[in-house]
């Protein structure tokens, strides 16, 4: 697994190693998905590779657009299992658009059962 040299761990690398608690909901040998921390629709979850190689959907689409296929696939896996047969699928890309870890992953936007409920 590629990782950046000489820079602090994202969080969602440290969640992946069990660093900060947080139920990984789905995962496949390249992707996992836990649920936003601050959610902002019934459905919140987060979608993320589990290289840091990238910081964001453009370098990821340039480099590996499998990957980037992967998170697609895993997205609508985890919006059916929550519920959700249709869902909005968001990059924030950039600082000035709001992302703020700067390892790439998608937000998974959806009405359906509140996580509460066991989505
Ligand atoms: O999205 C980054 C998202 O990551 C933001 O919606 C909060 C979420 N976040 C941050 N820390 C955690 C933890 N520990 N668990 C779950 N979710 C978390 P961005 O697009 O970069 O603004």
């Amino acid at each position: 697994m590629a990782e950046r040299v000489g820079t602090e761990p994202s969080v969602f690398t440290r969640i992946l190693r069990g660093e900060i608690p947080s139920e990984i909901v789905l995962q496949t040998d390249d992707v996992f998905v836990i649920r936003d921390i601050a959610p902002q629709a019934p459905v919140h979850l987060l979608v993320v590779p589990k290289t840091d190689a990238y910081r964001d959907v453009t370098e990821l689409a340039a480099a590996d657009p499998k990957l980037l296929a992967s998170m697609v696939e895993v997205a609508r896996t985890a919006a059916e299992q929550a519920g959700a047969a249709d869902f909005r699928l968001v990059f924030n890309t950039g600082a000035g658009a709001g992302q703020t870890v700067f390892h790439v992953h998608a937000h998974v936007l959806a009405a359906g059962r509140r996580h509460a409920d066991g989505a």
